[in-house]
């Protein structure tokens, strides 16, 4: 092989090199998540299972716990049809249940106009937090006055 043939081999992987880790860098670069508030009772088991797991999932989480936040629920447009369990705060939004943090993400990174927060309303089995096997569920999205759309079925 000739000198030159060799040089532009070795621009060649070079510039491969620098491309790879270009697009590597650029995916790594965590994505900055608003610091999230969870509002739950102190002996709520399944509240602190979805706590561990959202900070697994990359979430600062805080947590305050309370006897009662019904009126919490009710100010923030969480119905008595989407509650459940724990109500969290993050990035202006509220997040009501064991919502999947993919869900999450993707409020945060669309912030669709019109939405208050998402709910998994009850404790389905199958959602992250509860773990166990169950059917499909259903994640909800809703406005300030609490009108709910599906928005996603997990
Ligand atoms: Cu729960």
């Amino acid at each position: 092989m000739s000198n030159l043939g060799r040089v532009s081999r070795l621009a060649a992987a070079v510039t491969m090199l620098i491309g790879g880790a270009t697009l590597t860098a650029w995916h790594s670069v965590p994505v900055a998540l608003p610091p999230m508030r969870v509002v739950k009772s102190a002996t709520c088991g399944c509240c602190a299972k979805w706590v561990e797991y959202m900070r697994r999932e990359g979430f600062t989480v805080s947590v305050e716990d309370r006897d009662q936040f019904t009126d919490l629920k009710r100010s923030n447009g969480v119905t008595a049809a989407l509650e459940s369990c724990h109500t969290a705060f993050v990035g202006g939004y509220v997040i009501e249940g064991h919502v999947p943090a993919d869900l999450v993400k993707k409020l945060l990174a669309d912030k669709p106009a019109g939405i208050k927060g998402l709910a998994a309303p009850g404790m389905p089995a199958s959602a992250p937090g509860m773990d166990m096997a169950g059917p499909h569920y259903t994640i909800y999205s809703f406005d300030a006055q609490g009108h709910s759309k599906v928005y996603a079925e997990r």
